[in-house]
């Protein structure tokens, strides 16, 4: 009896031991825009590519994944963006970064590239999120197109923000020319 119940003792510390041996970063990104099968699908590519487990659900638009350590999440985070993701991760120092280019300040046109939009219901929740920003006239958004171009007398910023919200994740014609460091 003594026997077994040390045995047991012995066997949870090695669990313990083995669970602190492996660290690794949990990452929760809310908030995202996952709304169909595809986007879901798009999601779990670029988690493949960066060969980390997670998945990403478009019940509640969340992207979970666990990444070896900190470096590597970030990384996968940059590739969420990059393939048109915005979320939020509660944590300020693991986060899809703010990187659009865009500058402050009134403008009447915006080109912005790179958002997710796999299909119409990803088109019809951009189209609803750029209505509803001050001064925007209109945008050509179309499913399977990344790039969109806003007109209008509005705040670029504000543009990139409203996206960003709803969980796309663009960038200004001038930053995505730059190279990627893959
Ligand atoms: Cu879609």
């Amino acid at each position: 009896m003594a026997a077994k119940c040390l045995a047991f003792v012995v066997a949870g510390c090695v669990a313990v031991l083995a669970g602190a041996a492996l660290p690794e970063t949990k990452v929760e990104v809310k908030k995202t825009h996952i709304c169909c099968p595809q986007c879901e699908k798009a999601v779990a590519k670029v988690l493949e590519k960066a060969g980390v487990k997670g998945a990403a659900s478009k019940d509640d638009g969340k992207i979970t994944f666990s990444a070896d350590d900190d470096k590597k999440a970030q990384k996968v985070l940059d590739d969420l963006a990059a393939a048109g993701f915005h979320g939020d991760t509660g944590n300020k120092d693991l986060k899809i970064k703010d990187d659009s280019g865009v500058k402050e300040g009134k403008v009447t046109s915006l080109t912005l590239k790179g958002a997710h939009n796999c299909c119409a219901l990803c088109n019809k929740a951009i189209k609803e999120t750029l209505k509803k920003v001050d001064g925007v006239d209109s945008d050509d958004a179309k499913a399977k197109s990344d790039t969109i171009i806003v007109k209008g007398n509005f705040d670029g910023k504000a543009v990139v923000k409203a996206l960003n919200d709803a969980g796309f994740h663009v960038a200004t014609e001038k930053e995505k020319e730059k190279p990627k460091d893959k």
